[in-house]
């Protein structure tokens, strides 16, 4: 016999009761999002800044892994769990390489929690598609778990070295986005989220639970751009996600965009003639001296006017280790397009004060501005009632973000 409209109800409410994920929906409203309070301080407990990081960490090396590091280095960092996404990589595939990373940096500690293994709503097909229609629109060629020779989301691939195997270290049983709800609860106002990756997790995160909005005191996310590309990688694989998740009223949100980031590249020198790889390779214990040895070392050798990647996620790491490296910063609007075309998972920008402008909505970018608006009539004046205030990070110290770089990956291993 089946159960009565009030037994189902009484067994629904039992489960959510049970998942400890209440109804609340006060973060859900759709006012705009307050003005964010001047930068705050950051939380700091017994000297640390506690922290979720959220990330596609492809590997064995690249700007995933740097950030990784950088976090896993730093005195004043408390790494609470590190949480995986499909985005550079597939999840399984992330979740090996940090298994074992973490082994190999004596930090077997820290646990790893599964996420999201596809976008919300976006697939390889229309990807594909998207690319046959519009061709060259897209600088970035990167399609992440995407690539044509990264197999399924079940395909694990062996680890080189230094990595050479799979950990003995296990994953977390829970999944990332309930791990993130638990632990922002239990630490309110405590929790800074480096969001490294698509934003699939903290958007599930904050689907599940908008009481945790306002209970992180800052959001740091790698995405987004205005001059370079308007379309960075981390929110076009997840257009839905990076939409709800920059449309939250988090106490703080900060970006790096793709602009500042292309600002630093890891092949870059600390003096003349000096390059940081080679200085980290000579002076960086194991495995870090390892990594940088046969991932970057060794591929300039061969090839010297090669350029490593921008210094995206290692730009995140610094924003919650040390923001004053961040010399400048702008409240802005933005938002994100999700109409489906050309121009989907393009981020868009407005000045704070838009509507104060003669140009209303247009300070940062105009209506005749190919890159950011799908057409006259799909454009928006100004910010979408929703859009919050976030805080775009403008300008970088070079010299001191290349010091923290280097001093963090040549200090002994933080234990
Ligand atoms: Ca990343």
């Amino acid at each position: 016999m089946s159960p009565t409209r009030r037994e189902f109800i009484k067994t629904v409410g039992a489960a959510i009761a049970s998942t400890q994920i209440p109804p609340e929906t006060a973060a859900m409203s759709a006012e705009p999002a307050p003005i964010a309070a001047p930068s705050p301080a950051p939380p700091q407990a017994g000297g640390k800044r506690k922290v979720i990081y959220d990330q596609d960490n492809s590997g064995p090396f690249g700007t995933d892994i740097l950030g990784t590091l950088m976090m896993l280095q730093a005195g004043n960092i408390d790494l609470l769990g590190i949480t995986m996404v499909t985005g550079d990589a597939w999840m399984k595939q992330e979740m090996a390489y940090t298994l074992r990373l973490l082994e190999l940096m004596g930090r077997t500690e820290i646990p790893v929690y599964p996420g999201a293994e596809f976008p919300m709503l976006n697939t390889k097909e229309e990807w594909l598609l998207r690319l046959q229609l519009y061709g060259g629109h897209r600088l970035d060629p990167w399609l992440g778990a995407f690539n044509k020779n990264n197999g399924g989301p079940d395909e694990i691939k062996p680890l080189p070295a230094p990595y050479d195997r799979f950990a003995d270290l296990k994953g977390q049983q829970d999944h990332a986005a309930r791990f993130i709800v638990k632990t922002v609860r239990e630490n309110p106002g405590q929790v800074t989220i480096y969001a490294g990756g698509p934003l699939t997790n903290v958007a599930l995160a904050i689907a599940l639970a908008p009481d945790i909005v306002p209970l992180v005191p800052e959001i740091v996310v790698m995405g987004t751009g205005f001059h370079v590309f308007t379309n960075a990688f981390n929110i076009f694989f997840d257009p839905e996600a990076g939409r709800k998740v920059l449309r939250a009223a988090w106490p703080k949100l900060t970006i790096v965009t793709v602009d500042l980031a292309e600002e630093l590249h890891e092949s870059d020198e600390i003096a003349p003639g000096r390059r940081m790889v080679d200085e980290i390779a000579r002076r960086a214990v194991s495995p870090i001296s390892d990594l940088f040895q046969r991932y970057a070392v060794e591929p300039l050798q061969q090839n010297p006017g090669r350029k490593l990647f921008r210094m995206a996620d290692e730009m995140i790491a610094a924003q919650i280790i040390d923001p004053s490296i961040f010399t400048k910063s702008e409240q802005m609007y933005v938002d994100i397009c999700t109409t489906p075309g050309p121009r989907y998972g393009d981020s868009m920008f407005w000045a704070k004060d838009w509507e104060g402008t003669a140009d209303a909505g247009r300070s940062r970018v105009t209506a005749s501005d190919s890159r950011v608006f799908v057409n006259p009539r799909q454009f928006y004046l100004g910010p979408p009632p929703s859009a919050g205030l976030v805080n775009v990070l403008l300008e970088a110290d070079h010299d001191r973000f290349k010091k923290l770089f280097v001093d963090l990956m040549t200090k002994p291993l933080k234990k």
